[in-house]
This record gives C-alpha cells, structure tokens and sequence, in this order.
C-alpha cells in the first residue's frame, strides 16, 4: 500500500499496484462494515486464494463438538464477473494499466480504477464502487461501470448470490430457498446447522447505457448454492455502460426482525431491498457517508498537526477509529467485537479480554452508550460465567477466555498451531487458566460506569457483575503454606508462560476486584438497602462477604526486586536468558515457535507480550514510578512483541515515563501493525485490539489522559514531532475539547450541563 501523502491527507488509503499473492491484506485491511455486518473488500472478479467473507454479528453456529462456535461466512453477495468479447476480466492475463483501489475511510465507501487490455486485444476502462450503508445497518451498495476504449466490445456480466462459500472448508448453512422475483429481484435462504439462525440474502441490479437506464434481458439460473442472472450489452467505442446492484441480508436473529416469520422476514427484506434500489447508489452513498460523520468524525474529532510524520500518525489513528466502528455492535447488546472485528475469520468471532482493557477505553470516552452496550453483554452472558465456574469448581461468575453467543460459556478452541518438536496440535491452555479475564471484565464494568457517570448500569448490572466476579475470585484463591493465598497454575496475559504461580497481573486484578466488590458491598448497605437486599438474595451477599474480605487481606501480591523488577511470575526471573535480536524484529509474528516448542519457550525469559505492564496503567497509582521504569526496561528488552496487543501498551508506558522518543517509535509501529508492509499480516483479519491501543497511545499516552481513582487526569506530553493534539472526550455526561500544544494545554467543557472536575497538569481544577 502506497503511503501517498496527497491521498491520506484525504484519508485515503490506496492501493497503487494489484498483487494476486497477496490478497488477503487489502481484503482486511479495505474491509467495509457497520457493526451488523463486516464485509471483507474481495474483489468483483474472482481469485484463487481470495478470502470472500460476509460476517454478521452475533449469528454463532457450531458446525460439530469437535470444533468451536463461530461466525459462519454467509453467502457471497460481491462477485460480479465481467467477459469481456467472451474472455474473463481478470488482472492475471491480459494486460492493464491505471490500476488503483482507493478506501475512503471519511466516507466508507471503497473504489478501483484500472485500464485493461483482455488477451484478444480488447481495451476497457472499469470502475468499480462499493458501499456498506451506516445507516441501513443491512444494506450494501456496488457500482460497476466498463467504458468501451477502442473497438466495439460485448459485455456480459454474471452476478448473484453465492453460497458456496465456507469458513476454510467448513459448511455452517443447509440450503434454503432460491428465487427470482419479477425475473428481476435474487432471493436466497440459509440456515445455520446447529444455532438454526435462517439468513435471508436478496439483490437486485440496475443498468445504464451513458446515464440512461436500461432494460436488459435476464438470463436466469439457479444451481446448487447459488443462484445468479446473466446481462449482455454490446459498446461502441465511448460507451459507458453501469451495472448497480443492491443487496441486503437479514437474519432470524435480529433486533429488528424480532416475531417476523420466515416468509414474513423475506418479503419485509425484499420491499427494503426496493426501496434502497429506488433511491440509487449515489444517494445511497451520501447517507451513509452523512451518517460516518455524525456518528464518528463529529462524535470524536482527533487532530495532529507537526511535521509530515504527523500526517500519518494522524490518517493512523483515523484508520483505527474507522474500524473501531465497523466492528462494533452499536445495534444490539446480546454480541460484543471479535478479536478480529467483522473482517475475516480469524479467532471466529470471538470476544476476548481485547474489549475492556483495549477497545473500550475509546468507546467510554466517546461513544458511552456504545460502550455501555458492550458492558451489557457481559451481563447478559453471565449464564455463560456461571457454568464455566461450576464446570470448573468454581462459585460466582467465571467468565470464558473466548466468548461468543450469550450462554455458550468458554468458546476457546482446544488446539491450535503445531509443535515443532512433536508434530502435533498445540494445546491451548487459555481456555482453562487465562483467568485474568474474570477481573478484566469487573475492571471494564467499573471503568465504564465511572467514565460515564452511569449509575444505572451500576445498579442493573454493574454492582452484580463486580460482586459476582468477586465471589469467583474468593473461591478460586489457594490456601499457601506461608498463610497467604495464591493463585496457582494460570496463564497471564503474557501467554509463552503457561501454568505460571502467582502471576502479578492476575493476582492484582483478582484483588482490586476483590476490594471493589466489599467497597460497593459497604457502600450500598446503608446507601440503598433496598438495591442491597435485591443482591444479597441473588447473590447471598452475607455468605460471601467474609470470604471477599478475607481473600483480600490475604492474597499475595508479587512485590518488587531489589532492583524495583516487579515479577511477573514465580519462575519467569528464574529463566533462561538468550538472545532474541533475531525475532525482536521479525515480519512475521510468533517467529520463535518455529525455533522452540512451548514447553522450551517457558523456560526462557522471553515475553510473547506485555504482561505486568499492563497493570502500570490500569492501576497506575498502585507502583511507584521507579518500579514502572525498572520493570519496563526488564520487559521490554525481553519482550518479542508477538502479540499485536503489546507495542501500545509498553509506548503508552514510556510517554508516562516521559521517554517520549521511545513512546512516539514504539507507537509507530504499533500503528503499522495492520497498515504497514507486512503483507501476510492481517490475512485472517484485522487486529482489532491494536487499534484501541494506537487510540489509547495518543490520547492516554501523549494526550496523558486517565481516569485514576474516579478521577479525570489530563497531563499532555507530546512527542517532538507534533506541535499541537487535539480531541473530545466524553465524561461524565459532559463533552469536553482538549487542545494540548507543547507549552500550553486548554480544557473547555462543550455541554456545560455540569461542573468537572479534573487534574491538569498536576493541577485540581473546576471545569
Ligand atoms: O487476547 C489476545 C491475547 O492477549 C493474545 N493473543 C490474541 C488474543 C486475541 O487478540
């Protein structure tokens, strides 16, 4: 992807040269979307080794027990096959010229231009657009024209519904229905195996001949998966010809298809479909790019100005707002973000523990109620938590590593990847003892709660949440021989490091959880015993209450070395050291494993990811900063960064620290994780968690925002190349514009319904 000043600036992202091998990057990468569904940008003609995936959120199917639940790839809605004079458009034979595929991230709305010269010699001119609507969550929108450049041409285009696609081999979808309609309007049904979710899919085209409509003759077929129309037009030299088509896709599982019957959802589905059609791609377009505006560029405006770099840094962090919002379901509260959005089918839907500590610290500070819903899900999969404690022997809430839909409990696979030393499947641990999760998820409530200013959730779901992960917590503790109790055998954040004792991150976290459940336990019994009578029976509050205060006055807590190195472990400093220069800087991620197994890697001090670190700014006010310094540049030079989740935490570290050349380098790359030239990088999906982190290295780490204790901190420091950062955040109810130069830092409180109260630069202030 070329890094074209004049067109980020635009915030364009473009693709200047067409490469077959690689497809997988800009299929991600440029993918399209809205929450309900994430689009994969394969392109209209097809390739081999092109990854065509519609995902829709929340519509989870389990293909066989011997797999996990996943989001199942529905049917293919974007091919539109060209022949030009009979041959097959496509970029591997013949020849062409002019090519470049543009994504406007401002709008939404992918193009691509390219001049080709089929192998018989004929010339055409194709553009090619392409829309997701924002505002019609169910809509998408293509436009395919061929200008006929020399000799007269025969078009023929072949579009339809394609179902004939599967999650890498895997059929999720008995056949369903196929028809036409008015020989005009493509219909086609499926439904999921397992979670028996029926998806209605319909399309329709339009064309014109040099802006005039035109009516051409459909040539029908249905087949096996698939049903699609054949068009044939012949072009004289000049001619444009335009093909639009339409489509849309509903589910059963719909909010807003709730009590539709099938037949009823297909023929709601099929008059949407004619009323999007009616009013045409252009202005199908503007809405949606009207709707981009309002819901993210106005709702969370970011400016960078300084040198060029600045330029991109800037289109780096709008590209991470851009996909923050297409993978987040702001529709609906039963489904949460996927470890790789809506964009491919990496981690296969699922939710990890990326959503509180990485992603949600964006929506909080722009988008509450967004982020409000993500905390609603957690609620609402609490039957999940509850089995998974009880399978575990466990009480309270346990909440799964990988989530999916609402009770399906733990969703992480089993095996993944393969030994390089025995040849078999890796077992993945996380799934049973990356239990740090369960905290995560209290922090996430509270964290929400606090920022927002949302007492509501507080009292319908945040108060349980935090007390029933609490009660996981006392029941999970062990009793040690020195009279303290120990978390044992667990997987950290850091994950070369399995059955670890005490790892620091979780033990903290399980202890703050601990403590925020016996102070809102306090709290309420004389602030509201009515909400604390409610709880005490759902949660038998007198029963556990001991066991909370008790576990938290007596978990150990890792304390510092001699040298201020806070253990992450209790055998990670024990470890061998070698020399990891060679995949400290590697292309391609987890380098190591294919020079150790797991087992050897335990034994190294080598970090897949940040680990402790993450705890230094969660509970910032916890570590001195001596510690923090100490311990940042122990990780660090042990750290290969295999995790796309680890370079944003150790930057926003370092701006804390005031290292801010280090802070502004590792944030950079943090930023390229998706948008640099690593080509095989995002192929199974974007890294969703890794766009919170380039929005938090900003604004928590040179913007120096953070909520400690309740309370708002805003303590800019700039990196050299900038000269001035300037952004809204949301607290409290009241919206805030921050302009941080490097010798001056203003605060205006835009919504001025209610004082605020905040830090700046170490000073107390009344907003
Ligand atoms: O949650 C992360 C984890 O920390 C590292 N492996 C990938 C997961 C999903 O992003």
């Amino acid at each position: 992807m070329g890094m074209d000043y004049s067109k980020i600036d635009r915030w364009i992202l473009a693709e200047d040269s067409f490469d077959p091998v690689h497809l997988g990057k800009c299929e991600a990468v440029m993918s399209l979307g809205n929450g309900y569904l994430g689009l994969r940008s394969a392109t209209e003609e097809k390739y081999l080794g092109e990854t065509r995936n519609l995902l829709i959120n929340g519509t989870f199917d389990l293909f066989d027990s011997s797999e996990v639940t996943e989001l199942p790839n529905a049917a293919d809605v974007t091919a539109m096959e060209l022949w030009i004079d009979g041959e097959r458009f496509s970029l591997d034979q013949g020849g062409y010229a002019g090519y470049s595929r543009e994504l406007n991230i401002h709008t939404g709305e992918l193009t691509r231009q390219v001049e080709w010269t089929s192998p018989g010699g004929s010339r055409v001119g194709l553009s090619f657009r392409r829309m997701v609507s924002l505002k019609r969550l169910h809509d998408i929108a293509m436009e395919v024209t061929v200008i006929c450049l020399d000799r007269p041409v025969t078009v023929k285009l072949r579009s339809g519904i394609d179902a004939r696609v599967t999650n890498t081999g895997t059929q999720h979808f008995t056949e369903g229905e196929k028809r036409f309609y008015e020989k005009k309007y493509i219909q086609l049904l499926e439904t999921t195996l397992q979670s028996d979710i029926t998806f209605v899919l319909n399309a329709v085209h339009r064309f014109a001949l040099n802006g005039v409509p035109l009516e051409l003759e459909t040539d029908v077929n249905i087949d096996r998966r698939v049903i699609y129309a054949d068009y044939t037009v012949e072009l004289k030299p000049g001619d444009a010809f335009t093909a639009e088509k339409y489509a849309n896709v509903s589910t059963t599982r719909d909010l807003d298809c709730a009590g539709l019957s099938v037949p009823q959802l297909q023929a709601r589905t099929l008059e949407a479909l004619k009323a999007s059609a009616d009013l045409g791609y252009q202005a199908l377009a503007e809405e949606s790019a009207a709707q981009w505006r309002l819901e993210v560029w106005e709702k969370a405006p970011i400016e960078i100005s300084g040198d060029k770099n600045s330029r991109m840094d800037l289109f780096a962090l709008r590209f991470a707002q851009y996909h923050m919002r297409l993978m987040l379901p702001r529709h609906d509260n039963r489904m949460n973000i996927g470890a790789k959005g809506l964009s491919g089918e990496g981690y296969k839907g699922h939710c990890f523990w990326d959503t509180e500590i990485f992603l949600l610290p964006y929506y909080m500070f722009t988008d509450p109620e967004a982020a409000r819903k993500l905390e609603e899900y957690r609620y609402l999969s609490l039957p999940g938590a509850h089995k998974k404690a009880q399978d575990n022997g466990y009480q309270g809430a346990m909440f799964p590593w990988e989530s999916a839909w609402l009770d399906d409990g733990e969703t992480c696979p089993l095996y993944m990847g393969t030994d390089i030393l025995t040849g078999t499947p890796i077992k993945v641990w996380s799934g049973i003892i990356e239990q740090h999760i369960t905290a995560d998820v209290a922090f996430g409530a509270w964290q929400y709660a606090t920022i927002a200013g949302d007492q509501d959730f507080l009292e319908r779901y945040g108060y349980e949440l935090i007390m029933d992960t609490a009660t996981f917590w006392a029941s999970r503790l062990e009793p040690g021989e020195d009279g303290r109790y120990h978390i044992n055998d667990v997987v950290g954040p850091d994950e070369y490091h399995e059955h670890v004792n005490d790892n620091a991150f979780t033990n903290y976290m399980a202890c703050w959880n601990l403590n925020k459940a016996i102070a809102y336990h306090d709290h309420l019994k004389t602030a509201d015993p009515a909400l604390f009578q409610r709880l005490d029976e759902k949660l038998s509050l007198s029963q556990v209450y001991p066991k909370w205060v008790d576990g938290a006055a007596r978990l150990y807590l890792p304390q510092p070395t001699a040298e201020g190195i806070l253990p992450m472990d209790d055998r990670f400093m024990d470890g061998e050291e070698i020399d990891l220069s060679k995949y400290k800087n590697q292309e391609f991620v987890a380098g190591i494993m294919k020079d150790y197994n797991l087992d050897q890697i335990q034994r190294l001090q080598v970090c897949k990811q940040a680990d402790c670190l993450v705890l230094f700014y969660l509970l910032e006010d916890q570590f001195p900063p001596e510690v923090k310094r100490a311990s940042w540049a122990y990780y660090e030079a042990r750290t290969v960064h295999d995790s796309s989740l680890s370079l944003s935490t150790h930057s926003v570290q370092a701006a804390d620290m005031g290292e801010l050349e280090m802070a502004y380098d590792l944030f950079r790359r943090a930023s390229m994780i998706d948008l640099g030239p690593y080509m095989g990088t995002s192929d199974a999906g974007i890294h969703a968690a890794s766009f919170g982190g380039v929005w938090q290295c900003v604004i928590y780490g040179f913007g120096g925002v953070r909520m400690l204790n309740g309370k708002l901190r805003i303590q800019p420091n700039l990196p050299c190349g900038w000269d001035r950062l300037d952004f809204t955040l949301m607290w409290k109810g009241q919206r805030l514009r921050v302009s941080a130069a490097k010798d001056s830092l203003t605060v205006e409180n835009l919504t001025k319904t209610a004082p605020v109260f905040v830090t700046l630069n170490g000073v107390e202030t009344e907003l």
